[in-house]
């Protein structure tokens, strides 16, 4: 059984800043737990637009507070997040994901992210075998 806080977490080499400095993320559980997915409790900063495209990933996210929006690229569909939103992207949509407020987001990962990822110029984490 495992057992972590997010004091555990914080200050820790689970806790994750974004290169452009939108986001943190606290990695509760990565590939190397073996749950088959990863899990993590991530703040978006106020005022922050990140551009995410998760093509070697399915994830699902769950807004625990904060208020913002996602807009998914290719249609222009906007959807309104709040606390209690979940949304999961089943169809690795390209999106901006904009923050009103500092938005609290608990996200899963699958395949299981490995610890390091941070994105890319065009929102993407690589695909890590080990
Ligand atoms: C909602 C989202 O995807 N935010 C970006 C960070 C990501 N949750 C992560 O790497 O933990």
């Amino acid at each position: 059984m495992i057992v972590r806080t997010l004091e555990d977490m914080i200050g820790s080499e689970n806790d994750i800043s974004a290169k452009t400095g939108t986001w943190v993320s606290r990695r509760m559980l990565l590939k190397k737990d073996g749950m088959g997915f990863s899990f993590h409790d991530t703040t978006i900063f106020a005022g922050t637009t990140t551009l995410i495209w998760y093509k070697n990933h399915l994830e699902a996210v769950y807004c625990v507070s904060g208020e913002g929006e996602l807009e998914v690229i290719e249609t222009g569909k906007i959807f309104k997040i709040r606390d209690g939103t979940m949304y999961a992207l089943n169809g690795h949509e390209k999106h901006y994901l904009r923050a009103f407020s500092d938005m609290r987001m608990v996200c899963v990962f699958n395949p299981p992210l490995t610890g390091k990822e941070v994105h890319d110029k065009d929102g993407v984490y690589p695909l890590v075998e080990e």
